[in-house]
């Protein structure tokens, strides 16, 4: 197992769905796609293969800029970044030697994008992690695990195409470019952590022990400090995985005794879509940063940039107000562990270690200003508490079993407000 002790301490990070379903974002042949995501438009269509790889000759973000991207990221607080180095289309966003379906070699655009921003990263001091779809990939070399449970085939090529392999059509598949491309990743950028992905009553068929043992065994001996995530079998993931990762947008109201994460979407699909508006309030967004790290948990918060490169206005505006809270409020996450008292009807609680003494974060959710809220199992002495945003004194008043914090009526304009309390544990 390797050392999760920057990613609990980072808790917060980027995750980006970029690739070639980015180009029809959505929309194949003036129709909306039946699969909310962005990405599926392959399967979802489903698009026979031969036509869907055509989709790299249009692959040309010509205004892509790592360094934009990883500045947008660091600006918002965000501490670590994840690319889709192949997601289940298959297509790879570095020049791989395992096929020719890749961004330098299939697209005019011709750039190493991971390697670009993992330059980007270092410059940075952001960590590098990698999605890649170890057991989906539709690309026709055996991985075709079908979804046929997820969208309905009804073309006759796209069905003869994509049906579940066999085992040793995925064994062909797994040898030979599943994990000589893992291997290849590691080898070139060094990633801080990998990012596998599965869900559903497949996953096991495939990601059978033995070989959740092969790729965690291969991940290992090319480096002693990138770290596996759970996902690499949802349904029944190996001991040796560093860190558990829930499904998508799940925020769970529990603790964990390894160091885990959820990842979640700005607005619905994972990749641009150009028809989807569902975004996500700022204030909603923060809250999920906030509650999974109340409870020891981080938050990887997605962007689908657009086929020019660049992200849309909906989310840079998010990831700026993000930001800005973070700028005021981030000791409330970074390093820090969970409430020691669970969750709270008021908000939520995390806590930190500073020498002798114990700061408590109140993040105050529900919480009327001019009123005070108690803090139950708080029994040790006070020694200051303020508003972190503006370093106002607030007003505390202890009892047996915990304590009174008055939240000042003149406070009330403030964005999702944290109160800190010092904590005297000898008191
Ligand atoms: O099918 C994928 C989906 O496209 C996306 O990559 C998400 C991210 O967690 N994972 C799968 C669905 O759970």
């Amino acid at each position: 197992m390797a050392d999760t002790t920057w990613f609990t301490h980072d808790r917060f990070g980027m995750f980006i769905h970029w690739g070639l379903y980015s180009v029809p974002a959505g929309v194949w042949k003036g129709k909306k796609i039946r699969k909310s995501y962005s990405e599926w438009l392959q399967a979802s269509v489903p698009v026979p293969r031969a036509e869907y790889r055509e989709l790299a000759k249009s692959f040309n973000p010509s205004r892509f800029n790592a360094d934009e991207w990883i500045r947008a990221a660091k600006q918002a607080g965000m501490r670590y970044f994840l690319i889709t180095a192949k997601h289940h289309d298959g297509f790879c966003l570095w020049p791989t030697r395992v096929s020719d379906y890749n961004v330098v070699d299939a697209t005019p655009f011709g750039r190493d994008i991971l390697g670009e921003l993992a330059t980007a990263c270092r410059e940075h001091g952001i960590k590098l992690g990698f999605y890649y779809s170890h057991w989906m990939d539709w690309d026709g070399t055996g991985g075709d695990v079908s979804y046929q449970d997820e969208v309905q085939i009804d073309d006759e090529v796209a069905a003869r195409e994509y049906t579940h392999p066999s085992q040793e059509a995925f064994e062909a598949y797994w040898q030979g470019k599943c994990l000589p491309q893992v291997r290849e990743l590691i080898e070139s950028y060094d990633p801080a952590f990998l990012w596998f992905d599965t869900w559903g009553k497949y996953s096991s068929e495939y990601m059978t022990p033995r070989r959740q043992e092969e790729m965690i065994g291969l991940v290992h001996s090319c480096s002693s400090s990138c770290l596996v995530n759970s996902r690499i079998n949802f349904e029944s993931p190996s001991d040796r995985c560093d860190y558990l990762s829930m499904m998508d947008n799940c925020y769970p109201n529990t603790t964990f005794e390894k160091a885990w994460e959820t990842s979640g979407t700005l607005n619905h699909s994972w990749a641009y879509h150009k028809l989807d508006y569902e975004w996500k309030s700022t204030g909603q967004l923060i809250k999920y940063l906030v509650g999974n790290a109340s409870l020891g948990g981080n938050y990887q918060l997605n962007v689908g940039p657009m086929p020019d490169g660049t992200f849309q206005p909906a989310a840079l505006r998010r990831l700026r107000e993000i930001g800005c809270w973070m700028d005021v409020n981030g000791e409330s996450i970074y390093g820090t562990a969970a409430s020691p008292v669970g969750t709270v009807e008021w908000g939520r609680i995390t806590i930190r270690k500073a020498g002798e003494a114990t700061l408590w974060y109140l993040h105050l959710w529900n919480v009327t200003p001019g009123t005070a809220l108690f803090v139950n199992g708080l029994v040790s002495k006070v020694t200051r508490a303020i508003i972190l945003e503006s370093g106002q004194p607030v007003r505390t008043q202890s009892s047996d079993c915990g304590t009174w914090v008055s939240f000042p009526k003149e406070a009330s304009g403030l964005l999702l407000p944290v109160i800190k309390v010092e904590v005297d544990p000898r008191g």
